[in-house]
């Protein structure tokens, strides 16, 4: 399997690096929300968070790099996501690291919001997952 992420981690296709090691590469998004917004993705070809098989030291990198975000762009904090499978554009598993800032004026980000009719239908799609949990 190869896609335009596992292009960039090869060097065949061309990126602005912020991060790299034997477990994730992080570059710019060529179409960043904020200017400074970072892709990390596994260096590893892993498709979906499911198929991920080192999860803590990956998240690691995720928690490193988003500091970096803040800290070197100097924002107020930032907005970390992941698609998975549905508005997924790339089959290559990646985080986005965006920099957020007081007033920086991005509403609800990509989603509007619904509401529970009652705590009744909000209690069932909780039993729902703690089941899927065990
Ligand atoms: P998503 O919608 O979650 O699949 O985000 C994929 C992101 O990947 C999107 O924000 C644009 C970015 N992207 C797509 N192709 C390239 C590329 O060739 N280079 C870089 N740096 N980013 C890309």
């Amino acid at each position: 399997m190869s896609d335009i992420f596992c292009s960039i981690i090869a060097g065949e296709v061309p990126a602005f690096f912020v991060y790299a090691d034997d477990v994730a590469v992080g570059f710019l998004d060529t179409r960043p929300v904020f200017k400074g917004h970072v892709l990390l993705v596994p260096r590893e070809h892993v498709e979906t968070l499911s198929d991920l098989r080192e999860v803590g030291p990956f998240f690691e990198r995720v928690q490193a790099v988003t500091a970096a975000v803040q800290e070197g762009l100097e924002a107020d904090g930032s907005f970390v996501a992941m698609n998975n499978t549905i508005s997924q554009s790339v089959p290559h598993l990646h985080v986005h690291i965006v920099p957020r800032n007081r007033k920086d004026g991005l509403r609800g980000f990509f989603w509007p919001r619904t509401k529970y009719a009652s705590d009744e239908e909000a209690e069932s799609y909780a039993s729902r997952i703690r089941k899927a949990l065990g």
